[in-house]
């Protein structure tokens, strides 16, 4: 990659390791289409204003959010917002062109309901083990999360709480929003080529093990099967790029 000049800017967020579960969609999406990019590194902070400057200076601010990619050829276009993004990438980099095509892009739609409710109980469990573990300590993210997620919720320490108070609810209730993975993972070997909708799975993984790496041994056997072995395994190979890991 460094000997090639960047196509795309990727804007991740901050930390000592990529675990953001939205930027590694887009990670693994620009890695697996083999778009050369650069990677800029965001603080918390710097996400407004950045999406006020590239998207929009009226952008709402509940849509300020990373990733935000910046497509360096003409036409130049900024866009944020994983899925999109995904979209995006296949619009413009194209397999006529050389670049692979991410496949089922559209797919991560029709889970939509699961997502959301497998994301909010990780959100819960790994919350506070973002801020101690996976924030930039010197660029003014801690603060900001700590602010923003506690007028949302009350104090980090207590947002297991809000989820049954254990890792064990927690698990109940992944295991049931994540079934649909379990059955895909059955009918595969973990060497075939990855989707969007692998990249999708694999990114919740990467969130919690950046969090707290104990956490993500013990998500990775939520099923006492091989079912997530199969999934990382197929999406290993487009997680570097830039160097930044
Ligand atoms: N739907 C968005 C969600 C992105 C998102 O929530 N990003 C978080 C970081 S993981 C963010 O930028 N939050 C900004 C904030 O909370 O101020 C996507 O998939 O891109």
């Amino acid at each position: 990659m460094a000997s090639q000049e960047p196509l795309v800017r990727f804007y991740d967020l901050s930390g000592p390791k990529c675990w953001s579960p939205a930027c590694w969609r887009t990670r693994y999406a620009i890695n697996y289409k083999r778009i050369p990019y650069e990677c800029v590194k965001l603080s918390y902070p710097a996400i407004k204003p950045t999406c006020q400057k590239l998207l929009s200076p009226t952008w709402p601010d509940d849509d300020c959010t990373v990733p935000i990619i910046e497509i360096l050829q003409a036409p130049h276009v900024a866009k944020n917002d994983s899925t999109p993004i995904a979209e995006l990438l296949n619009e413009r980099f194209t397999e006529q062109d050389g670049y692979p095509d991410l496949k089922l892009v559209e797919e991560t739609k029709k889970h939509a309901r699961d997502t959301k409710l497998a994301n909010r109980a990780v959100y819960f469990w790994i919350c506070y083990d973002v801020y101690k573990n996976a924030l930039d300590p010197d660029d003014g993210s801690k603060e900001f999360f700590k602010r923003t997620r506690e007028l949302d919720h009350g104090p980090l320490e207590k947002y297991l709480e809000k989820m049954g108070g254990s890792e064990d609810a927690i698990f109940e209730e992944l295991k049931v929003q994540w079934v649909y993975l379990k059955e895909r993972m059955a009918k595969e070997d973990g060497t075939g080529e990855p989707t969007y909708v692998d990249f999708y799975d694999a990114s919740r993984i990467r969130w919690v093990e950046a969090a707290n790496s104990e956490k993500g041994k013990r998500l990775m056997n939520l099923y006492g099967d091989d079912t997530f072995i199969k999934l990382m395994n197929k999406v290993k190979p487009y997680e570097g790029g830039d160097g930044s890991l």
